[in-house]
């Protein structure tokens, strides 16, 4: 038992109560991790807003990073002081996870968002009450957390360990769903929006494969200027001119691919006006709570006539340990900075990071505890 300082959650909705609990001793396969840093997802938002099974109070955070402290019974494939960034956690054994699309495991949803480890306990105590924990096997706002095995993944030296977390959901969501989920063709065209941390990683993606046109969609300026900066070749502001209108004069023939971050009905309702013949629609955003149930968009019959793919994406069909060190190989070589669209905060100004990022301040708060 340690003792810890940890953003819960106490209640559906609640802000995030920056406090002292402690947490478990590594049990057989887990680790401990003194995290470095950790990212803010928009789905760690969803889960404060109660939307995931967690009980609460609650401890989120699924972009963490840090030093392995100890190590439970049986782990070989990390030791105390190796530098490691946490990602989802799968179970290894199932169709999916056999066949390297963890991503897809029959059992993510209780791996992930449960609040409880696979035996129904959680390392995390505020006194003598339970705080949930273990989402997607880490819970890292937090100063150390409890990890897998299967979900650490060894960062080299050169690659800032504070920040290295967020390759495991957003940016390898973005990034993959472009190298691996569409697999998107060099000198094909592609159309990502919304410009948060998963559409830049998208659009860096794009770059890193030779994508002749990628065309950014986003409201914020800022980003729309990021996004130009780091690979798209236009960048379209839906607030002043119709989207779908604007990226058929780019590519009258249409888009091969469309990259949904947004999950807004009003954006993927243009998608069947958009594609191209044979083109793909691949989606990763979560709709908003009073639209959860959208459909998607368009006819059976213009999906047949036109050849389309509709590609559901979950973390961009990332196998975890072969394509964050691959990401981290490209950041080395100096084609994958994914730092830029970082901005650090003390863990105890997780509210105020959160405002901000909702503000389109930000792309990606990063927390670092202990400041
Ligand atoms: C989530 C998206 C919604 C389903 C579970 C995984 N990705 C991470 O933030
Ligand atoms: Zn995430």
């Amino acid at each position: 038992m340690t003792d810890i300082i940890a953003a819960v959650v106490d209640a559906p909705g609640a802000p995030f109560d920056v406090r002292a609990i402690t947490l478990g001793d590594p049990g057989p396969g887990e680790v401990r991790v003194r995290i470095a840093g950790v990212g803010i997802c928009h789905t760690d938002l969803v889960a404060q807003a109660g939307w995931f099974t967690a009980p609460m109070p609650a401890v989120f955070g699924h972009e963490g990073s840090g030093i392995v402290e100890s190590v439970g019974q049986g782990v070989t494939k990390v030791a105390p002081g190796d530098r490691v960034a946490l990602s989802f956690l799968s179970c290894g054994s199932c169709a999916c996870c056999s066949r390297g699309e963890p991503a897809y495991c029959a059992d993510m949803t209780p791996l992930n968002s449960s609040g409880s480890r696979p035996d129904g306990t959680t390392p995390l105590k505020d006194g003598d009450r339970d705080v949930a924990g273990a989402f997607f096997g880490q819970s890292s706002f937090a100063s150390h957390s409890i990890a897998s095995e299967r979900n650490v993944v060894k960062v080299p030296e050169g690659v800032p360990l504070d920040i290295a977390g967020i390759l495991g959901c957003g940016v390898q969501t973005g990034a993959g769903a472009v190298l691996r989920s569409l697999d998107c063709a060099p000198g094909s065209s592609l159309v990502v929006f919304g410009i948060g941390a998963v559409g830049l990683a998208a659009v860096m993606g794009a770059k890193l494969r030779g994508l002749s046109t990628v065309i950014a969609v986003e409201i914020h300026e800022s980003r729309r200027a990021l996004a130009l900066e780091l690979g798209a070749t236009h960048a379209i502001d839906p607030t002043a001119e119709d989207a779908a209108e604007a990226i058929r004069a780019i590519l009258p023939g249409g888009v091969d691919a469309v990259l949904d971050t947004t999950g807004l009905p009003q954006v993927v309702d243009t998608v069947p006006a958009i594609l191209a013949k044979r083109g793909q629609f691949g989606f990763v955003g979560i709709p908003p709570a009073a639209q959860i149930d959208l459909k998607l968009p368009g006819t059976l019959m213009g999906a047949m006539r036109n050849g389309w793919t509709f590609r559901g994406i979950i973390e961009g069909d990332s196998d975890v340990d072969g394509f964050l060190a691959e990401l981290m190989d490209e950041y080395l070589a100096g084609r994958f900075p994914f730092d830029r669209m970082v901005a650090r905060y003390p863990l105890s100004k997780i509210n105020e990071a959160v405002a901000d990022q909702h503000a389109g301040r930000y792309l990606k708060p990063v927390l670092i505890p202990g400041e």
